[in-house]
């Protein structure tokens, strides 16, 4: 490494390491480590896997390809010896902005596990320039502005592939980007991404404002433009065909390449449809193979046997419908084909529930995904199991065969070995070398439950990690912390469902202790993460009410050693992979039966924090395999909120007008104090939404929520009984690898 550094810094800027910049010896690496990927032997199968996706969140590539090059360690120590760090020369590479959340970093971890497992996979999505938006906080508001990632050294490859995709108007001519996906100890995938030449980012202005009408400049700008109005709607059916559209003809070639008889694809291609952003890519393989002289029977059946469904939400709002007349808007020759499939469902299934076309003319796309593949599954077991009992019923009465769960999981290279080295390094040291591999390993730290020595460095392991984030804090956001506190992290995408606004209920109710004299054993350090899509306007109120309590705790003597609230800006992965490590209690606190999995909870797990969460999602799997002693569960259990739902039984404003205490946090909302520093409309809408309305039943769960964390301050003072508890989340986290998950997605589903 030492050498092929030297190489290229001379080569590339006539310079030594001794004499080279931080941002030189980066661009060096870039290009070593690009360079030893080129030379890695290609994964080859029988059956290659597109995973295609709207999003794929990887995070800075740089530790990461090079711990998948055995080159991690070797790279850390040439930069040591000359006086610099990976840490700091990291903080050079900018974070790609190409996902949003949870459905994006999975795509990530697989990509990862994929190319690990030695399997022929690679992903397929879009180069967006301006990715999600940069959040910034202005007057205790979030601002969005653009956030360019792309520079000219970079993991991104040009490639010559190009093709030609039809709109109604007109044609656009794509450029495949590529980047090289290494796997541990193993071959090589890629991730490719579409783009056009014409792209125009000269053309964005106030914040994220744009044209959304000039496709040919802003088509690949950026993801999840605002759709709350049509031209923002066509917008992204306009991406989302480009992207299949590119994709399906990549699959082609390739397979003509190979010399594969295309009436033989499905036993030589599978495509992953990751939530229902790609569904176009079935009448559109259908549409490519007919034009290539298929009968349209014979096409749909190659099509069915190659391609399957992801489902990551049970949420109505998210299940996407596109008016048929959009579609005739962007896509048109597309539509005899959808018609006809959905002409072939009405024929054969005399319910109206699984058609394609509804009533009001709307094209449901999961129910293409479910009729025209041969797999559909949930992404945690509670998931999968309300996607047949409920969502999904009608569809699982008709294809039981086809429903099947696949728990997500994480790659424990990037939540585990690269953000958390020294814990990685020490389990290296008591457990062996072989966890890496085989995650299950894990386990035999729990032959340590009761050993003080083991107990103890964990504990120092933790205290170190929040020192760092404590200083990181300090140097991004001039924030102070205490490490000595009690680190409770809630980071996600900030949604009603998730309910971030209930853990500003216990903000609200600790400063009110507080106040009255009643203090904590230790200071408390709440962390919230969240960005809130530009039109989502609940969403932006909670930010805003979160801004406000941090600004209210900080500026007030009485409760500012004992309470901080900081809200971390920006939250993405490199913020993520700083904030895991340091986390004491990891708040995973969504609504019973509306998180689908979450994975932020297994990140947290393996690195040894203790969770405070409903029975939803994967909190479900975890509580199974850590036992109630190491889990700290609450709130409405999901069959029960499920029959709420169905029976319109719950009320906010009855709990709200029947219990006093809950009345007082809620109030609190708009009170002197709050409304002293904050926007009267926007906490006056959120207080209006929680006691008229509350979708999410937070004030259903609030009282439990706060008695249990108050527990969990408690339990946390034994600080022996609390790092046992660390311990058995570190040892059970094990089936939460992302290998395992992809093993089963292979065993089941691909057949690679
Ligand atoms: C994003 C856009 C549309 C639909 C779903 C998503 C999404 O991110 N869903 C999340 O997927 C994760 C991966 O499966 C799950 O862990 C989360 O629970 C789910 O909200």
């Amino acid at each position: 490494m030492e050498q092929a550094l030297e190489m290229m810094l001379q080569q590339k800027f006539g310079k030594s390491i001794q004499d080279a910049s931080k941002e030189e010896i980066y661009t060096a690496l870039l290009y070593v480590t690009k360079e030893k990927m080129q030379g890695m032997k290609r994964n080859e199968g029988n059956r290659k896997l597109y995973y295609i996706s709207a999003e794929f969140l990887i995070g800075k590539l740089l530790s990461n390809n090079l711990i998948n090059l055995g080159l991690f360690e070797e790279t850390r120590e040439v930069l040591e010896k000359h006086g610099h760090s990976l840490t700091e020369i990291e903080e050079i590479e900018l974070e790609p902005s190409l996902g949003n959340g949870g459905l994006g970093r999975l795509a990530a971890c697989f990509l990862d596990s994929i190319a690990t497992l030695g399997l022929e996979g690679d992903g397929v999505g879009l180069n967006y320039h301006d990715g999600l938006f940069l959040q910034k906080f202005h007057d205790n508001k979030q601002q969005e502005e653009k956030n360019p990632w792309i520079t000219a050294d970079s993991w991104l490859n040009k490639t010559d592939v190009s093709f030609e995709v039809p709109f109604k108007d007109f044609t656009l001519t794509s450029t495949m980007y590529d980047i090289d996906v290494p796997g541990y100890n193993s071959g090589c995938n890629k991730l490719h991404l579409f783009d056009i030449d014409t792209i125009d980012e000269s053309i964005i202005h106030d914040g994220i404002q744009f044209d959304k009408e000039d496709i040919r400049k802003n088509l690949t700008l950026f993801l999840y433009p605002d759709d709350s109005d049509e031209k923002g709607q066509l917008l992204r059916i306009y991406q989302q065909y480009f992207m299949v559209s590119n994709a399906a003809q990549l699959i082609l070639k390739e397979a003509e390449a190979k010399g594969i008889n295309l009436y033989h694809l499905h036993e030589h291609v599978c495509i992953q449809i990751n939530d229902t952003h790609p569904t176009m890519v079935i009448p559109e393989l259908i549409r490519l193979l007919t034009a290539r002289g298929f009968n349209i029977d014979t096409a749909i059946d190659v099509v069915r046997k190659t391609c399957a469904y992801t489902n990551h939400t049970i949420l109505a709002e998210a299940l996407e419908k596109w008016p048929i007349y959009y579609l005739e808007k962007v896509v048109p020759h597309l539509l005899p084909i959808i018609r006809e499939l959905d002409a072939r469902v009405r024929r054969d299934f005399h319910d109206e529930r699984v058609y394609i076309i509804d009533k009001q003319d709307r094209v449901h796309m999961a129910h293409i995904d479910i009729h025209y593949g041969y797999a559909v599954n949930g992404v945690a077991a509670l998931h999968t199991e309300i996607l047949k009992e409920s969502e999904l019923k009608p569809f699982y009465d008709i294809y039981p065969a086809k429903f099947n769960n696949k728990t997500n999981g994480i790659t424990f290279r990037r939540w585990l070995v690269h953000c958390n080295h020294s814990l990685a390094e020490y389990l290296k040291e008591l457990i062996g070398p072989g966890y890496m591999e085989n995650a299950d390993e894990l386990e035999k730290l729990l032959a340590y439950k009761d050993d003080e020595a083991v107990l103890g460095k964990l504990k120092e392991i933790k205290k170190n990690a929040k020192v760092e984030l404590k200083n990181y804090l300090k140097m991004t956001q001039n924030v102070d912390i205490d490490e000595n506190g009690v680190f409770d992290i809630q980071i996600k995408r900030l949604h009603e469902y998730k309910r971030q606004q209930m853990n500003a209920l216990y903000a609200i109710y600790k400063y009110k202790e507080i106040k009255k004299g009643n203090l904590p054993k230790r200071p408390i350090t709440m962390i919230f993460g969240a960005k809130a899509a530009p039109a989502y306007t609940i969403a932006k109120d909670i930010i805003h009410l979160l801004l406000c309590l941090q600004q209210l705790i900080d500026n007030d003597p009485q409760v500012s050693p004992y309470l901080k609230l900081v809200m971390v800006e920006n939250y993405n992965v490199t913020k993520a992979e700083k904030l895991i490590p340091a986390c004491d209690i990891s708040e995973q606190i969504s609504l019973a039966s509306k998180e689908a999995s979450g994975t932020g909870n297994m990140k947290f797990m393996l690195n040894g924090a203790v969770t405070l969460g409903t029975e939803d999602g994967a909190n479900v799997e975890i509580h199974q395999l850590v036992g109630d002693e190491n889990i700290y569960i609450f709130g409405e259990k999901s069959e029960n909120v499920i029959k709420l739902y169905e029976t319109n039984g719950y009320c906010s404003a009855d709990i709200y007008d029947n219990d006093p205490m809950v009345e007082e946090l809620v109030d609190f909302i708009i009170s002197k104090d709050l409304i002293r520093i904050g926007d009267p409309v926007n906490l006056g809408r959120l207080y209006k939404e929680l006691v008229s309305k509350d979708w999410f039943m937070t004030l259903l769960d609030v009282k439990d929520y706060i008695k249990t964390k108050e527990q969990m301050l408690e339990d946390y003072e034994d600080e022996t009984a609390w790092a046992k508890k660390m311990l058995v989340n570190i040892a059970k986290a094990g089936f939460f690898s992302s290998d395992r998950t992809i093993a089963e997605y292979n065993r089941d589903i691909w057949h690679l």
